[in-house]
């Protein structure tokens, strides 16, 4: 269609016509690149089906995709031609990508990271696809009014054309209800239809597929008994919204049946679509589980195995148990999903009755070997009326993993010992990548030129070759480029955040950012605390007066999880007096950025000095925001948490910000129950002072409740060690400041960082996975 700038702008302005406004150069621009990749898509699929080559369906429950404009620009290989073209014409490509719509369908890092393994699979030209579901409303828009956070509904579908396509002719039709004996008769059918969206590699013409189901009604009759108003309700209500809830998990039916619309939608076409027989499913497809969200696939699976290929209880288990593995991504046990066991079996009737069976032969085998008593109620997968889908994942699977290796040792020695002991061979590491094709080089596309004009461009291919640039650590001319790098990516943001934010944010001051979903154990709470403390200090002390830092906080609390939203509230009063006293102002200053998604993500790693990854110790089990700041440059102040542990092995400790208590340590004072935070404040008159005022509502602006919080830090007795790590954090920034003064070492830090991120690209993750789980086959799609 076009492969020069000329030709480019010759068909652009045919299409375009006399409507010169963005919103029509925008529609015609998606329109042009759908025709683009459109052959290589249905090239890629018909390559797979005749070479009948294993194929990899990745589900999960969450895909934030983020934007894909100008991701596909660059997969396509036209980046660069439609910019210029476009400029040439009087468009912006910049502002034509702020008209596509968020595709917020995911809450945090599970849900990104299920999106940069898309990424990773096409790029590395490996078969493999997303599965999961096409929400009407994405995660909500997040509004801060008088500092509290407010929801509203996102409508991500609205008004323009997206990369999906419609199948109706793949749709196939879930059963839910119903009663099973003689047969399963009464059902109440949902009809799913397939929307894909093209995953394009950024490497060769392969076009993978992520297949979002959408729940309709069915045309099948409803059972006598149905009312056909509140069958739709029902129906609509499938895929209408994301929870946006990342942790704590409640026993909504709506839930249920999101999970098990997906898996059974996505496991009736593989069966369907499959090229050979079905005892060679092991052979020709890999099930991959994003965290337990989908572990009813393991049933299901047994379901059209049993019911609908009539084979025998033994050959679908073992064709079951070689096809599907497992990726546990929390320890957290308020985040460990357990379903109500008449929930399941009146939902799902003959889902239910396997699980029971699954159940009762795992508990037949475990009765060949002398087991305490609480290790057998460890191993049960229905216990006490409840179904745990993460034991039932792990016996249902031939693979379990972590994401990163302090998190799987973790699971292996402590969540699931007791399951380890029994599959030792299942569980195996892979730790968590994000790639480096958005977050490197289409979010810093100034830092991507310095790295190439260094060290050639073979690294955009094979990231780890970022390594090379060891060579400049001590390089001047690198890190006074380097410095300009980030001079212009600060810049940038402040001119996006000033529209909103309205005390003005000084381009020479310490960026230092905190960015996720809020959460107790991600403690923003003791980035705020530690924060008022220095506001304090500049206060009291005249002596004091620190180099200039601007703090950023983004992230959205789960609507019902008050602590987080107080959290919220915290830091936008704190950020109210701060930003408008005129002698601290110009020492400390805190932006808090409302909304927070990738697009703002792509707009923020690339600015920051200092990465803030400061979780309690063994509870975030990888983090990826991480891993996008090392690879923009950012040091990580942080614990020894999660991907934090290989990070700093990478860098080395003199290259990162390390304080607080270890993992082993916080495991102990969880299990001897002998912290007390009470304690911990009398011996700080600092603390002391800081919490008196706190919890008397001195810092507070009237209108929040500060319940939550003494609740959390008193009656709670501070369960993630927020007043316990305070201080060596406190000490940690005062280190910050000290090295920021030198320029020279700061920049060597930062390029060190970024050498080293390179084992952070997914491509690695995913060729470990490939390699070690899937056994995938790369395929060029050459025609
Ligand atoms: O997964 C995150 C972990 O906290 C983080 O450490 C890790 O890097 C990342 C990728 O492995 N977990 C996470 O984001 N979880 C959720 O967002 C989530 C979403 C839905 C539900 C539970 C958790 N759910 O119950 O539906």
């Amino acid at each position: 269609m076009f492969y020069s700038k000329e030709e480019f702008k010759e068909e652009f302005t045919k299409r375009l016509g006399q409507d010169k406004v963005p919103q029509t150069a925008y529609a015609v621009l998606g329109a042009m690149m759908k025709e683009l990749l459109e052959e290589d898509w249905v090239k890629t699929n018909q390559l797979y089906t005749e070479s009948k080559v294993k194929q990899l369906y990745y589900i999960s429950i969450e895909f934030l995709i983020g934007r894909m404009l100008v991701q596909n620009l660059h997969s396509l290989g036209i980046f660069t031609i439609v910019q210029e073209g476009l400029q040439e014409l009087g468009f912006n490509l910049e502002e034509l990508e702020e008209m596509e719509p968020e595709p917020g369908l995911g809450n945090g890092g599970l849900g990104r990271l299920a999106a940069c393994f898309m990424d990773s699979l096409a790029a590395l030209q490996l078969p493999g696809h997303g599965c999961g579901i096409r929400y009407k409303g994405g995660l909500f828009t997040q509004q801060i009014e008088n500092g509290f956070q407010t929801e509203y509904p996102t409508d991500w579908l609205r008004e323009i054309e997206g990369w999906e396509k419609r199948r109706d002719d793949l749709a196939v039709e879930i059963p839910f209800y119903g009663r099973l004996h003689p047969r399963h008769t009464d059902i109440e059918w949902v009809k799913a239809v397939p929307y894909d969206m093209p995953i394009v590699g950024a490497s060769g013409r392969t076009v993978n597929t992520l297949r979002l189901w959408q729940a309709e009604v069915s045309e099948r009759p409803l059972p006598a008994y149905k009312d056909f108003n509140e069958y739709t309700l029902e129906t609509a209500a499938i895929s209408d919204r994301l929870y946006p809830d990342d942790s704590l998990v409640t026993g909504k039916i709506l839930r249920l049946k999101q999970q098990y619309f997906m898996c059974s939608a996505s496991l009736q076409t593989i069966i369907k679509t499959l090229p050979g027989p079905v005892h060679e499913l092991p052979h020709q497809v890999a099930i991959q589980i994003n965290d337990t969200h989908p572990a009813i696939a393991i049933p299901e699976l047994m379901r059209i195995l049993l019911d609908e290929e009539g084979l025998e209880w033994e050959e679908a288990w073992n064709i079951t148990t070689h096809t599907i593995s497992y990726t546990n991504h929390t320890i957290l046990g308020e985040a460990m999903e357990k379903w109500d066991s008449h929930l399941l079996a009146s939902l799902v009737p003959r889902v239910y009755e396997i699980i029971h069976e699954i159940d009762r032969r795992f508990k037949e085998q475990l009765q060949e070997q002398v087991l305490k008593e609480q290790e057998f109620k460890k191993l049960s997968i229905i216990d006490d009326g409840l179904v745990k889908m993460a034991v039932l994942a792990v016996v249902g699977s031939y693979k379990v993993n972590g994401v990163a290796e302090l998190h799987t040792d973790i699971l292996k020695n402590r969540e699931m010992k007791e399951l380890y002991r029994q599959f030792p061979g299942k569980f195996h590491n892979k730790t968590n990548g994000i790639t480096h094709r958005r977050w490197l080089i289409k979010a810093n596309p100034e830092l991507t030129q310095l790295i190439t004009q260094s060290i050639g461009d073979d690294w955009l291919k094979k990231p780890i070759l970022l390594n090379d640039l060891n060579k400049f650590i001590i390089d001047a001319s690198f890190q006074e480029a380097l410095k300009e790098v980030k001079r212009a990516k600060k810049n940038q943001l402040i001119a996006h955040v000033e529209k909103s934010w309205d005390s003005p944010i000084d381009p020479l001051s310490i960026f230092d950012i905190h960015i996720k979903r809020f959460h107790g154990y991600k403690r923003q709470l003791m980035n705020i605390l530690h924060i008022q403390s220095l506001y304090d200090r500049i206060k009291e002390d005249s002596t004091y007066r620190p180099y200039p830092r601007t703090f950023f906080f983004g992230g959205k609390a789960a609507p019902g999880y008050e602590f987080a939203k107080q959290v919220i509230k915290l830091i936008n009063v704190i950020a109210a007096k701060v930003n408008q006293d005129p002698l601290v102002r110009s020492h400390i200053h805190i932006v808090f950025i409302e909304n927070y998604n990738v697009s703002h993500g792509e707009r923020m790693f690339p600015a920051a000095d200092i990465s803030e990854q400061i979780s309690t110790a063994s509870k975030e089990a990888s983090g990826t925001g991480n891993m996008k700041f090392m690879m923009n440059g950012a040091i990580t102040l942080g614990t020894l948490d999660g991907a934090n542990v290989e990070i700093v092995e990478r860098v080395g400790k003199e290259n990162a910000f390390i304080f607080g208590l270890h993992s082993q340590q916080i495991m102990l004072l969880e299990k001897h129950k002998n912290y007390r935070a009470q304690e911990v404040i009398e011996q700080s008159p600092e603390l002391k002072s800081l919490m008196a005022r706190l919890l008397s509502g001195e810092l507070s602006d009237g209108t929040e409740n500060i319940s939550f919080i003494r609740n959390q830090l008193v009656d709670l007795n501070d369960p993630y060690f927020v007043l316990k790590d305070f201080h060596s954090y406190a000490a940690m920034h005062e280190k910050v400041l000290a090295s920021y003064e030198d320029q020279g070492n700061w920049q060597g830090m930062s390029v060190r960082n970024i050498a080293e991120s390179g084992i952070f690209s997914s491509d690695r993750t995913i060729q470990q996975y490939s390699d070690d789980v899937w056994d995938l086959k790369k395929i060029l799609n050459v025609y």
